[in-house]
């Protein structure tokens, strides 16, 4: 017998139980009336999710699966989201075309979406009254915080994190590896104010045995069963000891947006995004690695030695990604586009987990010779860096822009994918097209 899938796509929701699909992505809010049309809460999950409210909802059937989400999914649009490419497989996951990542801070309406299950309704709301953080465990002095406990309790930093999907880049496996099929947009670098996590850890007064933090958040599970969670991660303690990480309640000067996770989350930038949990209620420190859902198995996890493309490894042989490795994007122009003159000034971003970025380099021969690129440093550490390169080609033609990002470990992007069964940590170098006229 095969395993049932618990995290499905949208289209084959739809189509072995269109009424519980509604239920599902729409919310346990759903709510529907006499004829099963969805109205209230599911009707607004519904509009937020289509972009718009629905003028003619009345005649819209219940199960109807909408057609911006069973077709032409880059178009449409998420509330609050602009331009971001929707990827059907999975409730709500988007990301962004890299053409529009250019801004040194990502906008909130440009950074991407990972969702692993449902969306909680106080994140719907948009409203944190009666909201708590717990931080219990192995700490000496459990506290249960609300949100005016966090801002005035404690000091509030203002970081610009990158927070990048450890599947990130997994489109391009071969072969393929299952999950979200991530293309290049799964990173973000947001400004976000929040507190220090260590001093959370300092004021609940961690025990020695403590060794590991697990993250709770208030999203509901897939299944819609209420005993589940979608996804429970977290970090060494060293990792949240350390100056970056913080446990954020806003993004880019506003409240966290819904669906990246209001009204706050754990943000341990430069590690895989799933260890940054949204809509966050708990945070227990542990004696043990964490255990919970998304932390065993063969989840952000890679066996911990290189195999070639398509080996099946053993379980045993995986080990939990720490920090992300060296990245960066061209965020100037977007692939495919026409230059009319013979010069031109590409730029974007890079990016290194726990490191710095030491280099940037460009290539318009196909990696033959490579001009080296202006690259700023990180406003703070754990921001992704603006590089920037003058560019003049020969003759007119087809070109391929590539770029690529050493840290300062000496590491550097490769052109090939460094294939893993679990299609993480993509970090080849991207690649667009230009036409110069
Ligand atoms: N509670 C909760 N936190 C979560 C997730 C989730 O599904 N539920 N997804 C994680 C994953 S896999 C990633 S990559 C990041 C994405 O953050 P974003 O949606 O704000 O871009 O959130 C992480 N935190
Ligand atoms: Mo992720």
């Amino acid at each position: 017998m095969t395993k049932k899938p618990i995290e499905r796509g949208i289209c084959e929701l739809y189509e072995q139980d269109p009424e519980a699909a509604d239920y599902m992505i729409f919310g346990r809010v759903a709510e529907r009336d006499r004829r099963g049309f969805l109205k209230g809460a599911g009707l607004a999950a519904m509009g937020a999710v289509v972009g718009g409210t629905i003028p003619f909802q009345s005649n819209m059937p219940s199960g109807l699966i909408p057609a911006a989400l069973a077709e032409s999914t880059k178009d449409f649009m998420l509330k609050g989201k602009d331009g971001l490419t929707v990827l059907n497989d999975r409730p709500i996951n988007a990301e962004t075309p890299p053409h529009l990542l250019d801004d040194d801070v990502t906008p909130n309406s440009r950074h991407f979406v990972r969702n692993n299950g449902i969306v909680p309704e106080m994140a719907e709301k948009m409203d944190a009254s009666g909201w708590t953080l717990t931080v219990d465990g192995e700490v000496n002095n459990p506290m249960t915080l609300t949100l005016d406990d966090l801002k005035s309790r404690f000091e509030v930093v203002k970081l610009k994190l990158q927070v990048e999907c450890g599947g990130n880049g997994r489109a391009a496996f071969n072969p393929p590896a299952k999950g979200n099929q991530w293309t290049l947009g799964a990173i973000g670098n947001a400004e976000w104010t929040g507190i220090r996590y260590r001093d959370l850890l300092k004021a609940a007064g961690v025990k020695d045995s403590a060794i590991y933090t697990a993250h709770y958040g208030m999203d509901g599970h897939l299944s819609g069963d209420p005993n589940k969670l979608p996804i429970s991660r977290g970090v060494p303690l060293a990792k949240a000891m350390e100056a970056h990480s913080i446990v954020a309640f806003e993004m880019n000067g506003e409240p966290i947006p819904t669906l990246n996770g209001f009204p706050a989350r754990t943000i341990c930038p430069g590690w895989p995004g799933s260890t940054s949990q949204k809509w966050l209620r708990r945070i227990q420190i542990r004696d043990v690695v964490h255990d919970g859902p998304k932390m065993t198995g063969t989840a952000y996890r890679r066996p911990y030695y290189n195999v070639a493309p398509g080996t099946k490894v053993d379980k045993k042989d995986f080990r939990i990604i720490e920090a992300m490795p060296v990245k960066s994007l061209i965020t100037s122009h977007e692939t495919g586009q026409s230059i009319g003159g013979r010069s031109l000034r590409v730029g974007g971003h890079a990016w290194a987990g726990d490191r710095k970025v030491a280099a940037m380099h460009v290539s318009i021969d196909f990696g033959a010779t490579w001009i080296a690129a202006q690259l700023m440093d990180p406003p703070n550490p754990y921001s992704w860096q603006r590089w920037n390169a003058d560019l003049s080609f020969p003759e007119k033609g087809y070109y391929e822009i590539w770029a690529r990002a050493t840290d300062d470990a000496g590491m550097t992007q490769p052109f090939a994918i460094n294939w893993n069964p679990k299609g993480y940590l993509n970090n080849s170098m991207h690649r667009i097209a230009v036409q110069v006229a």
